[in-house]
């Protein structure tokens, strides 16, 4: 179908040029000149101008009205208000300076139009129209980044409450998961060297800090004797194990690294209950970001291993996930998922659920990286997170 437009177009393109081409070559028959552009021509080009800009604005009109409907219902956040604002004054301010600019030039040009005698006004330099459209805009602008920076602090730098929750979203190629943390409102320490399979986001514990080490003691071993395997084939010729052998090499240093660490990190928080405070009880829930309403949400974002940007459209937030580093952003929602729906339905929009979605080109599978948020009532909210398992009941298999 779409083959058959553009063979269409391709068509109707090379039937107006030669329509086009036999027109001025009658005209030369008739010896006229083809260059020649008459005033009733002009006057016809002035007028379709003028129907142009009519039809273009109807058009930008019809689009506000009968696609507004798509844009997002309004904030479900406390800040997203202030965003919601900035972005209003902005979008006004732009659509106004563009509706008399463009008026003036369909108009312009009308108003204008080559006439019989008419004379062009030399018009070189004007000091005061200068001024005032270096002064204008650079006042109007000014303001707005005033504005836009005043916005951002009181988003960016939120006091915290007394019953805000801490939590943390961890991105990776290509989930989200989301750490809670618990009766003691406190989140355990991570590390990235405790991560295994069963602990992806390398949460201490006791527990997990020895079974890390017994882990990384198996690998040891199990690549002690591949690049043993390796090394033999290498010496008797082998060639085209080189680089397989130097791979296995380099992997195996990494792992006796971090079984130094662990030792070290074993030996030094030996009987020290107090490190491993608020870890245990930690809450990790891999499908549902749940948050509460009129609460707090303390986000910290960590990335496991390219740059990810956590995105909540619903609640005009993002923060970037950088691997290596914690990003923090703070919200409140204001309403609960079942009252956005009705929230959206009195504006004509549809609302279904509160999204999170990552907002960096992150790899191939990078579309995937969609989360659905719940927002419940605090009751609601802390029956849902205490029904989950805790980390250290899910980690001894409980
Ligand atoms: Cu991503």
């Amino acid at each position: 179908m779409a083959l058959l437009i553009l063979f269409t177009v391709v068509l109707v393109v090379v039937a107006v040029a030669k329509i086009m081409r036999s027109h001025e070559l009658a005209t030369k028959l008739n010896g006229d000149d083809a260059d020649f552009v008459t005033p009733s021509e002009i006057k016809t080009q002035a007028v379709l101008y003028v129907v142009f800009g009519v039809v273009f604005f109807a058009l930008i009109a019809v689009q506000m009205v009968v696609w507004g409907k798509y844009i997002l219902p309004s904030s479900a956040s406390v800040h997203g208000d202030e965003i919601d604002n900035l972005f209003d004054i902005t979008m006004g301010l732009i659509l106004v300076t563009f509706l008399i600019t463009h008026a003036v030039m369909f108009a312009f040009i009308y108003k204008y139009f080559q006439k019989k005698g008419q004379k062009a006004y030399w018009f070189p330099h004007n000091n005061k129209l200068e001024m005032a459209w270096t002064i204008i805009p650079a006042i109007v602008l000014l303001s707005l980044i005033s504005y836009g920076l005043t916005t951002w602090s009181d988003v960016m730098y939120q006091e915290s409450t007394k019953d805000s929750v801490k939590l943390e979203l961890v991105a990776e190629q290509f989930k989200w998961t989301v750490r809670y943390p618990g009766k003691d409102k406190q989140l355990g320490k991570v590390n990235f060297s405790v991560i295994t399979g069963s602990n992806g986001l390398g949460i201490m514990t006791a527990a997990s800090v020895d079974s890390s080490l017994v882990d990384t003691k198996k690998q040891i071993a199990a690549l002690e004797i591949v690049v043993k395997n390796l090394d033999s084939l290498v010496n008797n010729g082998w060639v085209v194990k080189e680089d397989e052998l130097a791979d296995a090499e380099q992997n195996l240093s990494a792992f006796k690294a971090n079984g130094r660490r662990l030792e070290k990190f074993i030996l030094e928080h030996k009987n020290d209950a107090a490190y491993y405070k608020g870890a245990d009880d930690d809450v990790v829930v891999r499908d549902t970001l749940y948050l509460a309403k009129d609460r707090m949400a303390e986000f910290t974002f960590r990335s496991k291993d390219v740059l990810h940007s956590a995105y909540f459209p619903h609640f005009r937030a993002q923060m970037n996930c950088v691997p290596g580093q914690k990003t923090y952003f703070t919200f409140t929602p204001k309403y609960t998922s079942t009252e956005m729906v009705e929230v959206a339905a009195s504006e004509g929009k549809k609302f279904v659920l509160f999204e999170l979605v990552c907002n960096k080109i992150c790899g191939a599978s990078h579309y995937k990286m969609r989360f659905p948020i719940v927002v419940l009532s605090q009751k609601e909210y802390d029956a849902r997170i205490a029904s989950y398992k805790t980390f250290g009941d899910e980690f001894a298999g409980k």
